[in-house]
C-alpha cells in the first residue's frame, strides 16, 4: 500500500520535471539565456551632460581642385562634426534646420530612447525649415556611430549631410592614434557641382546612386602619417548613398575589433568584408617595424576596377609597439542550434511598377502604406529576409542589433553583432535578435534610394 503511494508519488514528481524540462529548456529560451550579459539592457546615467550645437546649411566644400562645390553640411564642415563621449554620458545636441527642406537627424546604431530615433511620421514630427529640436540621449554601447537626416535622405545625405558619433569605453586600450575615415562617393556634374537629379529611373533600376568620385574624410585619396611601430585604431564608416566597399591594405594585416560599433567575439582578419552603406569597421593596424615601403595604401575591392581610398604615409621614424590584448566581447552568443527553429518574419523584397514608376517594396507593401510587424522583447526571434531582386539591397534596422545566422540556407559563423547586413541578388539571409529597446523601429534598405522609393518597414518592439 505504501510502496504504491511512493510509486505514484515519484511518477509525479517526474512528471512534473518533463513538463518543467521543456517548457524552460526550448531552444529558443536557451538563445535568450545566451544572449543576456552580451550588451546592456539599461545603463547608469554618470551625470556628465556633453551639448553640442548642431546647424544643417547650405555651404560650400572645396575638394575638386580649384572649384567650390555647393552642398549641404552640418556645421559648415564635411564630415559633420565627430561627436564624442564617454559611456555613460547624456548626449545633448541642440539642432537647427537652416536648410531649404525639412529634415531630422537620425543616429544610426545608437540604442536611443524611440522618441529620438528621427524617423518622420513614425517617432517625430519632421523639423521645419528654421525650426529647432533637442535631441537628448544616453548611449548605452560604446563604440563608432554616425548621424544622418531621415528625410529624404538620398538627396539630404548626398549633399553631405553626415556626422559621427563616438562613445569611448573607459576600458579600451589607448592606441597611438584613432583616426576615423568617412567613406562616401559622390555624383558630380561637369560643373565640378552635385548632380541635381535625385532618384532617377536609372538609379531606381539599379544598386541606387553611385557617384564618380570617391572621398575619404571628403578628401581624395588622403594620406595619414605613420610611424614604424605604431598601433592604430582605424574607424572606416561607410556614409555612400548606395556604393558598397570591400576595404583590404594589401600590404599589411589589420584585425577587425568591432563591426557597426560592436566589438568582435573573436578578433578577424579583414578579408571578404563588405562595407555596406551604413556599416562600420573598427580595425586595429600595426605598422610593422620592419616595413620598407613609404605607405600602406586601403584599397577598394568591391568593384571590378579597384581603387585606392587612402593611404597610411609611413614616416622614418620607430615607435615601440604597445602591448595589449585585442578588445573584444567574449559574451556573444553562438546561436548554434538557431537554424532548427523557425523564422517568425519573413521579409520579401522586391520592386514593382507603380504607373511609371519603379517602386521597391518589403513583402508587397510600399512605405509608408505598411502593416506593422509585431516583435517581443526579451524573447529570441528570428527574421528570414528573401531579397527576390537582383539588387543589393543592405538592411537596416533601427534601434536593435541582430546576428546573421545564415545565408542561403547555409550557416555562417559572424561572432558579431550589426544593424545592417548587405543582401545581395536573389539571396536569402536569416537574421536572430533579442530585441530589448521597445517602440517603434523602421526596417529599411541602406540604398537611400531605394528606401526612397519605399522599401521601408516598421517593426514595433512590444
Ligand atoms: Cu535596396
Amino acid at each position: 500500500m505504501k510502496l504504491k503511494y511512493i510509486y505514484a508519488f515519484l511518477f509525479l514528481v517526474f512528471v512534473v520535471s518533463l513538463l518543467v524540462y521543456f517548457s524552460n529548456k526550448g531552444p529558443v529560451d536557451n538563445f535568450v539565456k545566451e544572449f543576456n550579459n552580451s550588451y546592456l539592457s539599461e545603463i547608469e546615467p554618470n551625470g556628465t551632460i556633453i551639448e553640442y550645437d548642431i546647424v544643417a546649411a547650405p555651404s560650400k566644400l572645396n575638394f575638386l581642385g580649384d572649384t567650390e562645390t555647393n552642398v549641404w553640411s552640418y556645421n559648415g564642415q564635411i564630415p559633420g562634426p565627430v561627436l564624442r563621449a564617454e559611456l555613460g554620458d547624456t548626449i545633448k545636441v541642440n539642432f537647427t534646420n537652416n536648410l531649404p527642406q525639412e529634415t531630422t537627424i537620425h543616429w544610426h546604431g545608437v540604442r536611443v530612447p524611440n522618441a529620438m530615433d528621427g524617423v518622420p511620421g513614425v517617432t517625430q514630427d519632421a523639423i521645419e525649415p528654421g525650426e529647432s529640436f533637442v535631441y537628448e540621449f544616453i548611449p548605452k554601447d560604446a563604440g563608432t556611430f554616425w548621424f544622418h537626416p531621415h528625410v529624404r535622405s538620398s538627396e539630404q545625405v548626398e549633399r553631405g549631410l553626415y556626422g559621427i558619433l563616438i562613445v569611448e569605453d573607459p576600458n579600451d586600450p589607448e592606441y597611438s592614434q584613432d583616426l576615423v575615415w568617412v567613406v562616401d562617393d559622390w555624383l558630380i556634374d561637369g560643373d565640378n557641382q552635385i548632380y541635381e537629379a535625385f532618384n532617377t529611373m536609372h538609379d531606381l533600376m539599379h544598386d541606387g546612386r553611385w557617384g564618380n568620385v570617391i572621398t575619404v574624410n571628403s578628401q581624395i585619396q588622403p594620406s595619414f602619417p605613420v610611424a614604424h611601430g605604431e598601433r592604430i585604431r582605424v574607424r572606416m564608416i561607410n556614409v555612400s548613398n548606395a556604393r558598397v566597399y570591400k576595404p583590404v591594405f594589401p600590404s599589411i594585416n589589420p584585425k577587425v575589433i568591432a563591426v557597426d560599433g560592436m566589438k568582435v567575439a573573436d578578433n578577424f582578419n579583414l578579408v571578404n568584408f563588405d562595407l555596406a552603406p551604413g556599416n562600420r569597421l573598427d580595425l586595429d593596424i600595426t605598422i610593422p617595424d620592419d616595413f620598407s615601403g613609404d605607405s600602406i595604401n586601403a584599397i577598394d575591392t568591391f568593384s571590378k576596377t579597384t581603387y585606392k581610398l587612402a593611404s597610411l604615409q609611413v614616416i622614418p621614424e620607430f615607435v615601440d609597439t604597445p602591448d595589449f590584448d585585442l578588445p573584444k566581447n567574449e559574451n556573444i552568443p553562438n546561436w548554434t542550434d538557431a537554424k532548427d527553429v523557425e523564422p517568425n518574419v519573413v521579409l520579401d523584397l522586391d520592386a514593382i511598377r507603380q504607373g511609371m514608376q519603379i517602386k521597391w517594396t518589403i513583402n508587397s507593401q510600399v512605405f509608408p502604406d505598411v502593416e506593422t510587424i509585431t516583435l517581443e522583447s526579451n524573447k529570441f526571434n528570428k527574421i528570414l529576409i528573401n531579397n527576390k531582386s537582383t539588387r543589393l539591397h543592405p538592411m537596416h534596422l533601427h534601434g536593435q542589433f541582430f546576428k546573421v545566422l545564415s545565408r542561403n540556407g547555409k550557416e555562417v559563423e559572424e561572432d558579431y553583432w550589426r544593424d545592417t547586413v548587405l543582401v545581395k541578388a536573389n539571396e536569402s539571409v536569416e537574421i536572430g535578435l533579442v530585441p530589448l529597446d521597445k517602440g517603434l523601429w523602421v526596417n529599411h534598405c541602406h540604398a537611400l534610394e531605394h528606401a526612397e522609393a519605399g522599401m521601408m518597414t516598421i517593426i514595433e518592439v512590444i
